[in-house]
């Protein structure tokens, strides 16, 4: 027995050959957004960016203030799990330190 594959075109007459064909699906994306509020201090949501977005210290004080003068700015952009993930690490790291920081997701 041959154990050469058979190709399309290779195939006797009659006999069918079937291709498969895998389409690969990218996956949705999901946007991270901070909240402005009143009371959480400035260095802390600088500290959030650094640490659950890992920015470094300037484009986190860029983001924080684009909040603060706007009223919401985008962190990240993650895959609809590890977005959850982030959003729910910086509900809780915030409701720590009893500051009423928000954080929500919004799919692109
Ligand atoms: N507005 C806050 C202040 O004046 C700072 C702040 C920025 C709070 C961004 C939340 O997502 C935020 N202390």
């Amino acid at each position: 027995m041959s154990d050469k594959p058979t190709f399309r075109g290779d195939a006797p007459k009659g006999e069918v050959v079937t291709k498969t064909r895998t389409k690969t699906q990218r996956p949705s994306l999901y946007k991270v957004l901070l909240l402005n509020d009143d009371y959480t201090p400035m260095e802390f949501v600088v500290t959030v960016l650094q640490r659950f977005f890992n920015k470094n210290h300037e484009d986190a004080v860029r983001i924080m203030l684009h909040v603060h003068h706007t009223g919401v700015g985008v962190c990240g952009v993650y895959t609809f799990e590890v977005a959850e993930t982030k959003v729910a690490q910086v509900i809780e790291f915030a409701r720590q330190h009893q500051h009423p920081l928000q954080c929500m997701m919004e799919k692109e």
